[in-house]
């Protein structure tokens, strides 16, 4: 039977209906998807990364016997685990055991910490919960006891790479079967975030298998592809755009990053002769702009995408002369829609659009402020609705306004559309900085700000950088008689981290006000 999720939003059945009819939704799971890759190819090497080379049957088996381990533990279908890794082939193993078992992975950023995980555990009531020892100089295996003491519904904390994952692996393997219908809810996801705590994007098999096959096809994906994946792996980008499920499914190999810096992954390009590297903007200025790349033979990458924050055209443009690959923008969110450059259209295209959609069954409109449909190659906000797009995010009725009654997806974005059905991002009305790629929801930090005891009031806002694109700013009016020194930037980055929140999120700069100019609502007003 169907599991069937608490809190999750169905598409209607007239919708489901027509995208399997029209093959774009197929009856196939997850595992099912990989493990007809991991049959062909099983000499083949799969992963790699540093000296670490897993061919698609070391793999396989690896999933079979993690997927043991979790049922022995009693990790049942439909369970949440959170999973909080950095870039490992046991990523890829770990998650895919819990599809196997038809678990629910809740696939979170490693730079996230107490405040975000905490609460993702308790909305989630994830049972388990995976991560590393530590990372980046932060004791993770602490965050995870304190987790553990705090939850009622965590019962399992699995700690990667200190023998955490040898009672999983004592003894057996699972026999790979169908033990989830395609149907069912595959994982959670973060979206990207406007509110003051993250919201959780459910994806079934269906929905997400669309995204990973178009995209593949869109990025001429084959067995021969050799992916660099230096974004994080739980990132949709890293993941399906076309990331390294589509990889995997081809029979490609998958070479691992810890990070995308140049003198990290150019050693890597020339070694393994990689083919296509997915980046945010910053990543691709810092590889335009190295000396690094005349010392390394980059001959093989074909292809850089480059997403997650708007690519400028002046960058763009370099990247044929001075890396010799095709640039191809990707423009996509947690939500579901992923757009990309085709390969092959024009320079003008290519260095100018963000991309159309991969399917036409993905619904695109551009509306005025009364969700009126404006005119092709005018500015809108962008509505869309499609076989990979949600219909609502997990357990939170309060945020549904996001959708519209017929269930397009407001996302937050200002579009221009062209005649061909590209995309230009222009801009965003919704409250969210975008930094680097990295999104930070204001509402997030603001809420910690005001717990701050020299705080009275508080409103963080992006503001602009030329490498990040944005970067975070807080605007504080502290309480009457507060010594300004407890408002630095240093003690108010301190503070925030000591409530648990991810570095990325902490202010850039910070600014004492003495007053805020409101709206006629009396709120803040950003703008002003
Ligand atoms: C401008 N803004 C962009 C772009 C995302 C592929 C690629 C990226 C994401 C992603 C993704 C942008 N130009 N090229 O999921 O599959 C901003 C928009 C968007 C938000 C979503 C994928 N590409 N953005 O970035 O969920 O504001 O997904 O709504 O992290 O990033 O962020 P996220």
């Amino acid at each position: 039977a169907p599991l069937v999720l608490d809190g999750v939003v169905p598409y209607p059945p007239e919708f489901a209906q027509k995208y399997r009819e029209n093959g774009i939704w197929l009856d196939q799971t997850f595992t099912e998807f990989l493990f007809a890759s991991i049959e062909q190819h099983s000499e083949d090497t799969a992963l790699i990364f540093g000296d670490t080379r897993i061919t698609y049957g070391q793999l396989g088996e690896r999933i079979l016997t993690l997927a043991a381990g979790f049922e022995r533990l009693g990790i049942r279908r439909g369970d949440r685990v959170v999973v909080h890794l950095p870039n490992i082939p046991d990523y890829v193993a770990l998650v895919f055991a819990l599809y196997e078992i038809g678990a629910v992975p809740v696939l979170t950023p490693i730079a996230l910490r107490l405040h975000e995980i905490g609460y993702i555990v308790e909305e989630s009531a994830a049972r388990g919960y995976i991560t590393t020892a530590a990372h980046d100089g932060n004791d993770l295996a602490a965050l995870a006891a304190e987790l553990k003491s705090s939850s009622s519904t965590l019962e399992h904390t699995i700690i990667v790479g200190s023998g955490g994952l040898e009672p999983l692996l004592a003894q057996g393997t699972l026999e790979h079967r169908r033990r989830s219908l395609p149907s069912d809810v595959a994982f959670l996801a973060l979206s990207g975030g406007t509110t003051d705590r993250p919201k959780l994007v459910p994806h079934t098999h269906e929905t997400y298998l669309a995204s990973v096959r178009a995209a593949a096809a869109m990025t001429d994906i084959t067995s021969d592809t050799v992916q660099l994946v230096v974004l994080p792996m739980s990132h949709s980008f890293a993941m399906r755009s076309p990331g390294y499920l589509s990889t995997l499914a081809a029979g490609g190999t998958v070479v691992m990053a810890p990070n995308g810096s140049p003198d990290v992954a150019f050693p890597l390009i020339a070694e393994h002769g990689v083919t296509i590297v997915a980046l945010v903007p910053p990543l691709a200025l810092a590889w335009l702009n190295s000396s690094l790349k005349l010392q390394h033979d980059l001959s093989t990458l074909a292809v850089m995408q480059v997403g997650g924050a708007k690519f400028s055209p002046d960058s763009a443009r370099r990247v044929r002369p001075e890396l010799g690959a095709t640039v191809q923008q990707s423009f996509g969110m947690a939500e579901g829609l992923h757009t990309f450059t085709r390969l092959d259209a024009s320079e003008d295209i290519i260095t100018t659009r963000q991309g159309r959609p991969t399917t036409d069954a993905d619904e695109i409109r551009v509306v005025d402020a009364h969700d009126v449909d404006v005119e092709i190659g005018s500015a809108g906000d962008l509505l869309t609705r499609g076989p990979s797009t949600i219909r609502g995010y997990y357990n939170a009725p309060q945020h549904q306004h996001v959708f519209t009654e017929d269930g397009f997806y407001r996302t937050g974005d200002i579009v221009v559309q062209d005649a061909d059905g590209y995309l230009t991002v222009t801009g965003r009305s919704k409250d969210q900085i975008n930094r680097g790629g990295e999104k930070v929801a204001p509402a997030e930090v603001e809420d910690l700000l005001l717990a701050h005891e020299s705080v009275h009031e508080a409103s963080v806002q992006g503001i602009p950088d030329a490498v990040l694109g944005e970067r975070v700013k807080a605007f504080l009016l502290p309480r009457a008689g507060v010594d300004p020194k407890t408002l630095s930037l240093p003690k108010v980055r301190q503070f925030l981290k000591g409530k648990g929140l991810a570095a990325y999120k902490l202010p850039d700069v910070v600014e004492l006000v003495t007053e805020f100019e409101r709206t006629a609502v009396g709120k803040i007003s950003k703008r002003k």
